[in-house]
Protein backbone atom coordinates (compact mmCIF):
# COMPACT_ATOMS: atom_id res chain seq x y z
CA UNK A 1 0.00 0.00 0.00
CA UNK A 2 1.71 3.58 -0.91
CA UNK A 3 2.31 5.64 1.80
CA UNK A 4 -1.01 7.38 2.50
CA UNK A 5 0.40 10.96 3.39
CA UNK A 6 4.12 12.64 2.64
CA UNK A 7 4.83 12.43 6.24
CA UNK A 8 3.17 8.88 7.66
CA UNK A 9 5.61 6.18 8.98
CA UNK A 10 5.75 2.95 8.84
CA UNK A 11 5.17 0.49 12.00
CA UNK A 12 7.90 -1.72 11.88
CA UNK A 13 6.55 -4.09 14.96
CA UNK A 14 4.75 -3.18 18.01
CA UNK A 15 5.57 -4.20 21.74
CA UNK A 16 2.71 -3.31 24.20
CA UNK A 17 3.32 0.57 24.87
CA UNK A 18 5.86 0.77 21.98
CA UNK A 19 7.01 0.10 18.81
CA UNK A 20 9.77 -0.13 16.36
CA UNK A 21 8.78 2.78 13.68
CA UNK A 22 10.25 3.87 10.37
CA UNK A 23 11.86 6.76 9.87
CA UNK A 24 11.46 8.70 7.09
CA UNK A 25 15.24 8.52 6.32
CA UNK A 26 14.77 4.83 6.47
CA UNK A 27 16.33 4.37 9.94
CA UNK A 28 14.40 2.53 13.24
CA UNK A 29 13.44 4.74 16.33
CA UNK A 30 11.85 2.88 19.52
CA UNK A 31 8.33 4.81 20.01
CA UNK A 32 5.70 5.17 23.00
CA UNK A 33 2.38 5.31 21.93
CA UNK A 34 0.22 8.41 22.71
CA UNK A 35 -2.94 7.76 24.74
CA UNK A 36 -4.30 4.25 25.58
CA UNK A 37 -6.71 3.29 22.68
CA UNK A 38 -3.76 3.62 19.93
CA UNK A 39 -2.79 -0.04 19.02
CA UNK A 40 -0.62 -0.02 15.81
CA UNK A 41 0.06 -3.54 13.94
CA UNK A 42 3.11 -4.35 12.39
CA UNK A 43 2.89 -2.51 8.79
CA UNK A 44 0.43 0.13 10.14
CA UNK A 45 0.86 3.78 8.80
CA UNK A 46 0.63 5.58 11.72
CA UNK A 47 1.83 9.80 12.49
CA UNK A 48 4.53 10.57 14.61
CA UNK A 49 5.20 13.54 16.52
CA UNK A 50 8.66 14.16 14.25
CA UNK A 51 9.22 12.51 10.87
CA UNK A 52 12.92 12.35 11.03
CA UNK A 53 13.27 12.20 14.78
CA UNK A 54 10.14 10.08 15.94
CA UNK A 55 10.09 9.22 19.43
CA UNK A 56 5.89 9.23 20.07
CA UNK A 57 3.04 7.46 17.89
CA UNK A 58 0.42 10.21 17.91
CA UNK A 59 -2.39 8.49 15.99
CA UNK A 60 -3.13 5.53 13.65
CA UNK A 61 -3.87 6.30 9.82
CA UNK A 62 -6.72 3.95 7.98
CA UNK A 63 -6.13 0.62 7.52
CA UNK A 64 -6.84 -0.78 4.16
CA UNK A 65 -6.92 -4.68 5.50
CA UNK A 66 -6.35 -5.70 8.67
CA UNK A 67 -5.52 -9.80 9.13
CA UNK A 68 -7.38 -10.94 11.73
CA UNK A 69 -7.46 -14.32 13.55
CA UNK A 70 -9.83 -15.33 16.97
CA UNK A 71 -8.19 -16.86 19.62
CA UNK A 72 -10.60 -18.19 22.53
CA UNK A 73 -13.02 -14.91 23.32
CA UNK A 74 -9.70 -12.35 21.77
CA UNK A 75 -9.49 -11.22 18.30
CA UNK A 76 -5.99 -11.00 17.39
CA UNK A 77 -4.16 -8.94 14.69
CA UNK A 78 -1.25 -10.49 13.00
CA UNK A 79 -0.74 -7.10 10.52
CA UNK A 80 -2.17 -4.82 8.58
CA UNK A 81 -2.29 -3.26 4.85
CA UNK A 82 -1.20 -6.31 3.29
CA UNK A 83 -0.90 -6.72 -0.41
CA UNK A 84 -0.24 -10.79 -0.20
CA UNK A 85 -0.07 -13.34 2.42
CA UNK A 86 1.72 -16.47 1.76
CA UNK A 87 0.47 -19.04 2.95
CA UNK A 88 3.24 -21.49 4.27
CA UNK A 89 2.12 -24.98 4.51
CA UNK A 90 4.18 -28.26 5.51
CA UNK A 91 3.79 -32.23 6.06
CA UNK A 92 6.38 -32.25 8.75
CA UNK A 93 4.78 -31.34 11.29
CA UNK A 94 1.43 -31.78 9.40
CA UNK A 95 -0.76 -28.65 8.81
CA UNK A 96 -4.18 -28.57 9.97
CA UNK A 97 -6.73 -28.76 6.93
CA UNK A 98 -9.37 -26.37 8.08
CA UNK A 99 -7.02 -24.30 10.24
CA UNK A 100 -5.93 -22.91 6.52
CA UNK A 101 -9.49 -23.15 5.33
CA UNK A 102 -10.10 -20.92 7.65
CA UNK A 103 -7.22 -18.52 7.03
CA UNK A 104 -8.31 -18.39 3.28
CA UNK A 105 -11.95 -17.26 4.58
CA UNK A 106 -10.69 -14.59 6.89
CA UNK A 107 -7.75 -13.63 4.10
CA UNK A 108 -10.85 -13.55 1.27
CA UNK A 109 -12.88 -11.33 3.85
CA UNK A 110 -10.69 -8.57 3.92
CA UNK A 111 -9.74 -8.69 0.08
CA UNK A 112 -6.37 -10.12 0.67
CA UNK A 113 -4.72 -12.02 -1.89
CA UNK A 114 -2.87 -15.18 -1.16
CA UNK A 115 -0.61 -17.22 -2.85
CA UNK A 116 0.12 -21.19 -0.78
CA UNK A 117 3.53 -22.26 -0.34
CA UNK A 118 4.09 -25.98 0.14
CA UNK A 119 7.55 -25.52 1.96
CA UNK A 120 9.79 -28.56 3.13
CA UNK A 121 9.64 -29.89 -0.16
CA UNK A 122 12.51 -31.47 0.12
CA UNK A 123 11.32 -34.40 2.73
CA UNK A 124 9.52 -36.95 0.32
CA UNK A 125 7.08 -38.14 3.01
CA UNK A 126 6.23 -34.64 4.08
CA UNK A 127 5.76 -33.56 1.07
CA UNK A 128 3.57 -36.69 -0.10
CA UNK A 129 1.35 -35.95 3.16
CA UNK A 130 1.01 -32.25 2.47
CA UNK A 131 0.17 -32.99 -0.76
CA UNK A 132 -2.78 -35.00 0.64
CA UNK A 133 -3.81 -32.90 2.63
CA UNK A 134 -3.91 -29.81 0.85
CA UNK A 135 -6.48 -31.60 -1.50
CA UNK A 136 -9.23 -31.95 0.97
CA UNK A 137 -9.50 -28.19 1.01
CA UNK A 138 -9.18 -27.94 -2.50
CA UNK A 139 -12.26 -26.79 -4.89
CA UNK A 140 -13.52 -30.08 -6.92
CA UNK A 141 -13.55 -29.98 -10.32
CA UNK A 142 -14.99 -28.30 -12.73
CA UNK A 143 -14.03 -25.43 -10.19
CA UNK A 144 -10.63 -24.77 -10.21
CA UNK A 145 -8.05 -25.39 -7.07
CA UNK A 146 -5.77 -22.55 -5.77
CA UNK A 147 -2.30 -22.63 -6.93
CA UNK A 148 0.61 -23.86 -5.10
CA UNK A 149 4.21 -23.35 -5.31
CA UNK A 150 6.53 -25.80 -3.81
CA UNK A 151 9.74 -24.68 -1.70
CA UNK A 152 12.80 -25.99 0.22
CA UNK A 153 15.20 -23.74 1.79
CA UNK A 154 17.35 -26.34 2.96
CA UNK A 155 17.86 -27.59 -0.78
CA UNK A 156 17.08 -24.68 -1.93
CA UNK A 157 14.16 -25.25 -4.41
CA UNK A 158 11.45 -23.41 -5.84
CA UNK A 159 12.69 -19.98 -4.61
CA UNK A 160 12.51 -18.32 -8.18
CA UNK A 161 8.89 -19.76 -8.59
CA UNK A 162 8.40 -17.48 -5.02
CA UNK A 163 10.41 -14.75 -6.79
CA UNK A 164 8.23 -14.64 -9.62
CA UNK A 165 5.12 -14.47 -7.93
CA UNK A 166 6.76 -11.50 -5.49
CA UNK A 167 7.90 -9.87 -8.34
CA UNK A 168 4.98 -8.00 -9.67
CA UNK A 169 4.92 -6.65 -6.22
CA UNK A 170 8.11 -4.86 -6.23
CA UNK A 171 8.12 -1.33 -6.55
CA UNK A 172 10.69 1.14 -6.60
CA UNK A 173 8.97 3.05 -3.85
CA UNK A 174 9.40 0.11 -1.38
CA UNK A 175 5.42 0.04 -0.19
CA UNK A 176 4.03 -2.95 -1.27
CA UNK A 177 4.19 -5.27 1.69
CA UNK A 178 3.84 -9.35 1.55
CA UNK A 179 3.06 -11.50 5.03
CA UNK A 180 4.28 -14.78 5.98
CA UNK A 181 1.28 -16.60 7.55
CA UNK A 182 0.92 -20.16 8.70
CA UNK A 183 0.66 -22.64 11.50
CA UNK A 184 4.10 -22.43 13.85
CA UNK A 185 6.96 -25.05 12.17
CA UNK A 186 5.97 -24.64 8.66
CA UNK A 187 9.64 -23.12 7.74
CA UNK A 188 7.96 -19.24 7.41
CA UNK A 189 11.24 -17.48 9.30
CA UNK A 190 13.41 -19.75 6.84
CA UNK A 191 11.32 -18.76 4.22
CA UNK A 192 12.28 -14.90 5.41
CA UNK A 193 15.70 -15.60 5.64
CA UNK A 194 15.97 -16.27 2.03
CA UNK A 195 13.55 -13.53 0.65
CA UNK A 196 15.68 -10.99 2.96
CA UNK A 197 19.42 -12.02 3.46
CA UNK A 198 19.81 -9.80 5.76
CA UNK A 199 16.86 -10.25 7.71
CA UNK A 200 19.01 -11.35 10.67
CA UNK A 201 21.18 -8.07 10.69
CA UNK A 202 17.96 -6.07 10.65
CA UNK A 203 16.71 -8.29 13.61
CA UNK A 204 19.95 -7.30 15.08
CA UNK A 205 19.52 -3.79 14.72
CA UNK A 206 16.38 -3.50 17.11
CA UNK A 207 18.46 -5.58 19.53
CA UNK A 208 15.15 -8.03 20.21
CA UNK A 209 16.17 -12.00 20.51
CA UNK A 210 17.37 -13.85 17.68
CA UNK A 211 15.17 -15.04 15.34
CA UNK A 212 17.04 -18.35 14.06
CA UNK A 213 15.64 -21.40 12.16
CA UNK A 214 14.92 -22.94 15.42
CA UNK A 215 13.40 -20.44 17.46
CA UNK A 216 9.75 -19.60 17.30
CA UNK A 217 8.40 -16.02 15.86
CA UNK A 218 6.37 -14.24 19.41
CA UNK A 219 5.73 -11.05 17.30
CA UNK A 220 4.77 -9.76 13.49
CA UNK A 221 7.70 -7.77 11.94
CA UNK A 222 8.71 -5.91 8.84
CA UNK A 223 11.45 -6.51 6.90
CA UNK A 224 12.65 -4.52 3.82
CA UNK A 225 13.41 -6.84 0.88
CA UNK A 226 15.34 -6.12 -1.94
CA UNK A 227 14.95 -7.40 -5.27
CA UNK A 228 17.15 -7.69 -9.02
CA UNK A 229 17.04 -4.42 -10.24
CA UNK A 230 16.89 -2.18 -7.15
CA UNK A 231 13.15 -2.68 -6.73
CA UNK A 232 12.07 -3.01 -2.83
CA UNK A 233 9.23 -4.76 -0.73
CA UNK A 234 8.25 -5.35 2.67
CA UNK A 235 7.91 -8.72 4.07
CA UNK A 236 6.23 -8.95 7.40
CA UNK A 237 7.46 -12.80 9.35
CA UNK A 238 3.96 -13.34 12.14
CA UNK A 239 3.93 -15.97 15.23
CA UNK A 240 2.52 -19.16 13.94
CA UNK A 241 -0.88 -20.27 15.29
CA UNK A 242 -2.37 -23.64 16.40
CA UNK A 243 -5.95 -22.34 16.16
CA UNK A 244 -7.37 -20.01 13.97
CA UNK A 245 -10.78 -18.64 14.89
CA UNK A 246 -13.43 -17.38 12.54
CA UNK A 247 -16.66 -16.51 14.59
CA UNK A 248 -16.23 -12.63 12.97
CA UNK A 249 -16.80 -14.13 9.72
CA UNK A 250 -20.40 -15.01 8.53
CA UNK A 251 -21.66 -17.46 5.98
CA UNK A 252 -20.71 -15.82 2.56
CA UNK A 253 -16.84 -15.41 3.73
CA UNK A 254 -17.19 -18.80 3.49
CA UNK A 255 -19.04 -19.51 0.31
CA UNK A 256 -16.13 -17.84 -1.27
CA UNK A 257 -13.86 -21.08 -0.53
CA UNK A 258 -16.43 -23.39 -1.64
CA UNK A 259 -16.80 -22.40 -5.15
CA UNK A 260 -18.09 -25.62 -5.94
CA UNK A 261 -21.44 -24.55 -4.07
CA UNK A 262 -22.29 -21.85 -6.96
CA UNK A 263 -21.27 -24.22 -9.83
CA UNK A 264 -24.22 -26.95 -8.63
CA UNK A 265 -26.37 -24.05 -8.09
CA UNK A 266 -25.55 -23.24 -11.49
CA UNK A 267 -25.83 -26.66 -13.12
CA UNK A 268 -28.82 -28.20 -11.24
CA UNK A 269 -30.92 -24.64 -9.82
CA UNK A 270 -30.96 -23.39 -6.53
CA UNK A 271 -31.63 -25.17 -3.07
CA UNK A 272 -35.28 -24.71 -1.60
CA UNK A 273 -34.12 -22.50 1.18
CA UNK A 274 -32.01 -19.67 0.35
CA UNK A 275 -29.84 -19.87 3.39
CA UNK A 276 -29.48 -24.03 2.76
CA UNK A 277 -26.54 -24.61 4.95
CA UNK A 278 -26.89 -28.24 2.72
CA UNK A 279 -27.30 -30.40 5.67
CA UNK A 280 -30.81 -31.74 6.47
CA UNK A 281 -32.77 -29.48 4.48
CA UNK A 282 -35.05 -30.82 2.29
CA UNK A 283 -34.52 -30.25 -1.91
CA UNK A 284 -30.95 -29.01 -1.16
CA UNK A 285 -29.13 -29.49 -4.70
CA UNK A 286 -25.88 -30.11 -2.95
CA UNK A 287 -27.04 -32.91 -1.37
CA UNK A 288 -28.99 -34.14 -4.65
CA UNK A 289 -25.93 -33.70 -6.43
CA UNK A 290 -23.12 -35.79 -4.41
CA UNK A 291 -26.13 -38.76 -4.02
CA UNK A 292 -25.96 -38.75 -7.81
CA UNK A 293 -22.32 -38.81 -7.87
CA UNK A 294 -22.10 -41.31 -5.48
CA UNK A 295 -24.13 -43.60 -7.67
CA UNK A 296 -22.86 -43.16 -10.50
CA UNK A 297 -18.83 -41.84 -9.80
CA UNK A 298 -18.18 -43.14 -6.13
CA UNK A 299 -14.86 -41.58 -5.89
CA UNK A 300 -16.19 -38.50 -6.99
CA UNK A 301 -19.23 -38.83 -4.82
CA UNK A 302 -17.34 -38.89 -1.21
CA UNK A 303 -14.56 -36.46 -2.66
CA UNK A 304 -18.01 -33.63 -2.48
CA UNK A 305 -19.16 -35.32 0.48
CA UNK A 306 -15.79 -34.23 2.32
CA UNK A 307 -16.02 -30.89 1.39
CA UNK A 308 -19.54 -30.79 2.35
CA UNK A 309 -18.57 -31.82 6.06
CA UNK A 310 -15.65 -29.36 5.94
CA UNK A 311 -18.39 -26.73 4.70
CA UNK A 312 -20.43 -27.85 8.14
CA UNK A 313 -17.48 -28.02 10.51
CA UNK A 314 -16.59 -24.20 8.99
CA UNK A 315 -20.37 -23.19 8.94
CA UNK A 316 -20.10 -24.37 12.98
CA UNK A 317 -16.86 -22.32 13.38
CA UNK A 318 -18.00 -19.30 12.19
CA UNK A 319 -21.72 -18.89 13.97
N1 LIG B 1 13.59 -30.11 5.83
C1 LIG B 1 13.26 -28.83 5.86
N2 LIG B 1 13.17 -28.17 7.05
C2 LIG B 1 12.84 -26.87 7.03
C3 LIG B 1 12.57 -26.17 5.83
N3 LIG B 1 12.23 -24.90 6.15
C4 LIG B 1 12.31 -24.82 7.49
N4 LIG B 1 12.67 -26.00 8.04
C5 LIG B 1 12.84 -26.31 9.47
O1 LIG B 1 11.60 -26.26 10.12
C6 LIG B 1 11.71 -25.77 11.46
C7 LIG B 1 10.78 -24.58 11.67
O2 LIG B 1 11.18 -23.50 10.83
P1 LIG B 1 10.81 -22.00 11.13
O3 LIG B 1 11.27 -21.23 9.95
O4 LIG B 1 11.27 -21.57 12.46
O5 LIG B 1 9.22 -22.12 11.17
P2 LIG B 1 8.15 -20.96 11.44
O6 LIG B 1 7.01 -21.22 10.53
O7 LIG B 1 8.78 -19.64 11.39
O8 LIG B 1 7.67 -21.30 12.95
P3 LIG B 1 7.02 -20.27 14.05
O9 LIG B 1 7.89 -19.07 14.14
O10 LIG B 1 6.97 -21.10 15.29
O11 LIG B 1 5.65 -19.96 13.55
C8 LIG B 1 13.20 -25.41 11.62
O12 LIG B 1 13.84 -26.47 12.26
C9 LIG B 1 13.68 -25.26 10.19
O13 LIG B 1 15.05 -25.52 10.04
C10 LIG B 1 12.67 -26.88 4.59
O14 LIG B 1 12.44 -26.37 3.48
N5 LIG B 1 13.03 -28.20 4.66
MG1 LIG C 1 8.94 -18.10 12.75
ZN1 LIG D 1 -28.57 -26.92 0.07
Amino acid sequence: MRRPHPDAARIISAHGRQAWVQTRLGGLALCHLKGRDLEPLANDWVQVDDPDRPTVVTDLLERRNTLYRQEGQKIKALAANLDLVLIVLAGEPRFAPDAISRLMASLIEQSIDFQIVLNKADLPEALATANELIATFQPVAPCRPWPVVQTSTREPKGLEALARVLQPLARADDQACVALVGQSGMGKSSLLNRLVPDAEAQTNAISTALQSGRHTTTASRVYQAKTEGGLGLQVVDTPGFQRFGISHLQRDDLERIFPEWAQISEELGRCRFVNCSHDHEPDCQIQFKISQLLDSQPAAGQQLESRRQQWLRLLQASS
